[in-house]
């Protein structure tokens, strides 16, 4: 993601500021010890106007992830809430991603954060497919990666905390040197975990596996939003921990994100999946999932926040 909308605004603890001001001071915190809570969001345009996707649900999320590491909210979730509309108002944007995130702020350095302040930023801008547009086509070709999410008594990763990221990091690297599109990582037990930036799903006989949270994953709001459509569509959908040679047999596989929303894998580690392209279950999913934020059909669970 390079930069080319600094024209742009940014919502700053309460203020709306230039792209260029949004500038924190590089003792901070968060600089050194990576201290931020952070969500990422996506508004879509269609024939209605322009809405959010489970604006409430990433709010609350953030909430929860600021509640893990004691990082006190200054504002309601409302507040933040209204704030990201304005900041799409204020910058005409419409369709777009969407990065809220709180971070301890300048004050002391040290380990403890208690003294330093608590600061709330959110940005956005245009982003399109996260893995690429051939990529949500026709699926893209992954590898597992050798770096392992973290233990349960380690890093908490139903906090989305930039730390963790340093985690997703290592794997994507390492993807890249293996001239993949994307890592798979597994948990601390070995068994199939999530993307570095998006959750798994996994197709055996037209029934949906997805690892479950023991398996050290993120909570995925993208991944509770396709188990209910898979739901209402008739599939079977199943949480549980799922061996890695599981990927290999499946008839599908697609990964479930914001920024990846439904992206299919053609291969792991070389070894074509299914037919080797993306297969008739991900593709209904991914389009029954763009017929709702493009308002071709109903939003009967009531994703969209218009505004
Ligand atoms: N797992 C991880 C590790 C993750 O980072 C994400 C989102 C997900 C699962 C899917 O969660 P959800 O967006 O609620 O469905 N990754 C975000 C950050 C991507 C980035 O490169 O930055 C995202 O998709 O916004």
């Amino acid at each position: 993601m390079a930069w080319d909308d600094t024209a742009s605004k940014i919502w700053m603890n309460g203020n709306i500021v230039d792209w260029e001001d949004a500038k924190i001071h590089a003792l901070s915190h968060v600089v050194h010890y990576g201290t931020s809570v952070f969500e990422g969001i996506r508004a879509y345009d269609n024939e209605k106007g322009p809405c959010v996707f489970r604006l409430e649900e990433h709010i609350e999320r953030l909430f929860d992830s600021a509640k893990i590491y004691k990082i006190d909210m200054p504002y309601t979730e409302e507040e933040v809430c209204d704030a990201t509309i304005e900041i799409l108002k204020e910058n005409g944007l419409k369709s777009c991603y969407i990065r809220p995130i709180a971070f301890r702020g300048y004050g002391e350095l040290g380990v403890n954060p208690l003294n330093c302040p608590v600061d709330v930023l959110i940005g956005a801008w245009e982003w399109g497919s996260y893995l690429g547009e051939e990529g949500m086509n026709i699926g893209v070709d992954v590898g597992v990666s050798s770096w392992r999410k973290p233990a349960p008594d380690t890093l908490p990763v139903m906090a989305k905390a930039a730390a963790n990221y340093m985690n997703s990091q290592l794997a994507k690297l390492e993807a890249i040197e293996h001239g993949y599109a994307e890592a798979i990582m597994l948990d601390y037990q070995g068994f199939v975990a999530e993307g570095s930036g998006e959750n798994i799903f996994v197709v055996e006989d037209d029934v949906i596996y997805t690892p479950s949270l023991g398996s050290s994953i993120l909570r995925g709001i993208t991944r509770d939003s396709i188990m209910e459509l898979a739901k209402s569509l008739g599939y079977k959908v199943v949480e549980e921990t799922i061996g890695r040679e599981r990927l290999y047999l499946a008839d599908e596989i697609f990964f479930s994100g914001t920024a990846a929303e439904v992206t299919p894998i053609k291969s792991v580690d070389g070894r074509s999946i299914g037919i080797g392209k993306r297969g008739p279950v991900t593709e209904e999913l991914q389009k029954t999932f763009f017929e709702i934020v493009e308002a071709k059909k109903d939003d009967e669970f009531g994703w969209l926040k218009y505004f």
